[in-house]
């Protein structure tokens, strides 16, 4: 019979597409042993023409991108990076959903994996605390058009903390540091695709509220003290929901409810 333990540790398309259970996401993959970032090239192939469900996969970036010019520390054969690019029919006011769709489908397939993930708003995954993956969500739109949007996803699978450099090793874990055994990438990746093709349809079809409902559910955020800092501010005060939107809905000392943007945090 079929033994998954004989499964390769690897991520091209070869070892990926027989254990892919999805529809759209990953039919065409773009496999790199080294890339700068899978969200620079899959914003490349995305301008080229490149349809929805397509995806860029690397062993390892050289310049993992994280929010506002941050790096995500990417070390290569170890973890998994990857972009996938989506043609989604919505407003561009209603784009930043997708990322909240993506940390749902992620903390599920950590969950799956036995780890106890949860969702730090608006854009980590984390387990007991420290940052196991991270989401960068890129758009190409006009006023009333989605052009495409670039869905990227670090997750950290078998790095060790001597594989970050020591600030990041001190804030960060892994699904492999989480479980004490090594984890197969390929498996990880097929069953998080799963999850995120059926949250991506879901939202296309039901729209954003079952995406809110579980993300209240899975969210290391709602009823914790926070301190959010944007460009113009700094506010503090206790995460009481997340609204229509995803906006962060945040009830300050002072006993007003302030909305937070995720595009606006620092
Ligand atoms: C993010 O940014 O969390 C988004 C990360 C998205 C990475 C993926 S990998 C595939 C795709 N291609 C790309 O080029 N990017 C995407 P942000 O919230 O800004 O968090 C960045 C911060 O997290 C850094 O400043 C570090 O403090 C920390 N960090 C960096 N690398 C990390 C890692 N591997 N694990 C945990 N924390 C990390």
């Amino acid at each position: 019979g079929y033994r998954l333990v004989d499964v390769p540790d690897r991520l091209s398309p070869l070892e990926l597409a027989p254990l892919l259970s999805t529809h759209d996401l990953g039919q065409s993959i773009h496999f790199h042993e080294s890339l700068p970032s899978t969200n620079e090239a899959a914003f490349r192939l995305a301008q080229d023409g490149a349809e929805h469900g397509e995806v860029v996969i690397t062993e390892q970036q050289t310049a993992g991108r994280g929010r506002r010019g941050r790096t995500w520390v990417s070390p290569k054969g170890l973890n998994l990076y990857f972009s996938a690019i989506l043609r989604p029919e919505l407003p561009p006011q209603r784009a930043p959903e997708l990322t909240l769709v993506a940390a749902v489908a992620l903390a599920e397939a950590l969950r799956e994996a036995d780890a106890e993930a949860l969702i730090k708003w608006p854009n980590d995954v984390q387990i007991g605390g420290r940052k196991v993956a991270g989401i960068l969500t890129e758009l190409s739109a006009e006023p009333e058009r989605v052009h495409f949007v670039v869905l990227g996803i670090g997750v950290n699978l078998n790095a060790g903390p001597e594989d970050f450099p020591p600030e990041v090793a001190t804030t960060a874990t892994s699904l492999s540091q989480a479980l004490g055994r090594r984890v197969n990438r390929a498996l990880f990746t097929a069953s998080l695709w799963g999850r995120l093709e059926e949250w991506l349809d879901l939202h296309h079809e039901v729209g954003f509220d079952p995406v809110r409902e579980r993300w209240k559910e899975l969210s290391a955020t709602l009823r914790q003290e926070v301190l959010v800092r944007t460009d113009r501010s700094e506010l503090r005060g206790v995460a009481e929901d997340i609204d229509a939107s995803g906006a962060l809905m945040v009830r300050t000392a002072g006993g007003s409810l302030e909305r937070v943007l995720a595009g606006d945090v620092e």
